[in-house]
């Protein structure tokens, strides 16, 4: 690997900003479990001010995020409707069913976004037989989904058929600032209907750690408990918070930057022989391309970018996630592609030879 690598791997790889670090040193704290620590009850009032919510609590991820959310709404035994490719359902290690003991029901959907007809499908009739479905969950951006920054008008849609039902509806919005700012849109019109929301300050927020939950006033108190529960309770939490506040305050408008840098590495990679980019209707900062037709896995690919200089995931066999973020400049997007370039050629040349 080469000595300064640039890392597409994931928004979660930004390092705090120096404001940050400061802040994160002269945090006044206190207990925050006794509601004591100041910096702390700032972060979360701003959040919920922010995220268009009566109230909101810090958890140290996304994934517990989602979790506390789920128990707070559901009872074990009860059933959770998913889109297919959910982050919950795909990647968060079955902690709906190992914890809070919840049955699941897919819904493919494209670029994460189900059709109404096939939730209402998926809901079926009160019956003995059947766990009793209490919790639809949207995911936006829809990370597997390319992506996709989820429209309004498509939230509505999901969400009046999980209403209709008596359903209540979760929000994973990891990335959902991403979303409103792909839209131009205002946060709230994607979370007004959720019951509950998650939002990642970790990501391209680039704080060091930490979630949000945000809800009523009423759905806060039992994601409390919940958040206990699963050890998710910290004590003088304003070092993090801290940091938190500027991720809300300073970093949200210049994530257009991030899909800015996700467009031209798009355009780039559209240019390398073979390479097959797949965008969503709504980008945002996550670029994801196939490798099928250079004949080599997302594995490879990313290993050979790798000797490169350059990180990136894969997310099934030929499929390759390069993810943009506050380190990545357009400079490093050039050399992305020409990395990308390289790797396809060797590939070709290679089908040349055995041929
Ligand atoms: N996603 C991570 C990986 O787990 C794949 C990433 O690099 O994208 N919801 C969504 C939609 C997410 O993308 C993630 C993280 C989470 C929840 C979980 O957040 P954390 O990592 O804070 O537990």
């Amino acid at each position: 690997m080469k000595e300064r690598s640039i890392d597409l791997r994931s928004d979660t790889v930004t390092q705090p900003t120096e404001q940050m670090r400061d802040a994160m040193r002269n945090a006044e704290v206190g207990d925050s479990m006794r509601g004591d620590d100041p910096t702390m009850n700032r972060l979360e009032e701003l959040a919920a001010e922010k995220i268009r919510k009566e109230a909101a609590i810090f958890v140290p991820s996304g994934t517990m995020g989602n979790l506390v959310c789920l128990m707070a709404h559901t009872r074990p035994g009860d059933e959770v409707i998913f889109e297919a490719n959910a982050h919950i359902y795909y990647y968060e290690v079955g902690g709906f069913a190992a914890v809070a003991g919840l049955a699941a029901r897919t819904v493919p959907g494209k670029y994460g976004v189900m059709a109404p007809e096939d939730v209402e499908a998926a809901l079926r009739p009160s019956s003995p037989y059947f766990p009793p479905p209490r919790l639809l969950c949207i995911e936006n951006t829809h990370n597997r989904g390319f992506g996709n920054a989820i429209r309004p008008v498509e939230v509505e849609a999901m969400a009046a058929v999980a209403r209709k039902h008596g359903l209540a509806v979760h929000i994973d919005g990891a990335r959902i600032f991403n979303a409103a700012i792909a839209l131009g849109v205002g946060v709230e019109e994607l979370t007004g209907c959720g019951d509950s929301v998650q939002f990642c300050l970790s990501k391209g927020l680039s704080s060091p750690v930490g979630s949000i939950v945000a809800g009523s006033r009423q759905f806060i108190e039992r994601a409390r408990r919940a958040r206990k529960l699963v050890g998710g309770d910290l004590r003088q939490s304003g070092v993090l918070a801290a940091a938190g506040i500027i991720s809300l305050n300073e970093m949200i408008e210049r994530l257009a930057e991030d899909h800015q840098n996700a467009a031209l590495l798009a355009d780039g990679l559209k240019t390398v022989p073979r390479l097959r980019v797949c965008l969503p209707p709504i980008p945002t900062n996550m670029v994801f391309s196939d490798t099928t037709e250079l004949g080599m896995e997302a594995s490879e690919f990313s290993d050979r970018m790798s000797d490169r200089g350059v990180l990136c995931t894969m997310q099934g066999t030929y499929r390759v996630r390069m993810v943009t973020h506050r380190h990545v400049r357009p400079v490093d997007v050039e050399m992305a592609v020409e990395a990308a370039r390289e790797v396809a050629l060797a590939a070709s040349r290679r089908r040349h030879k055995a041929a």
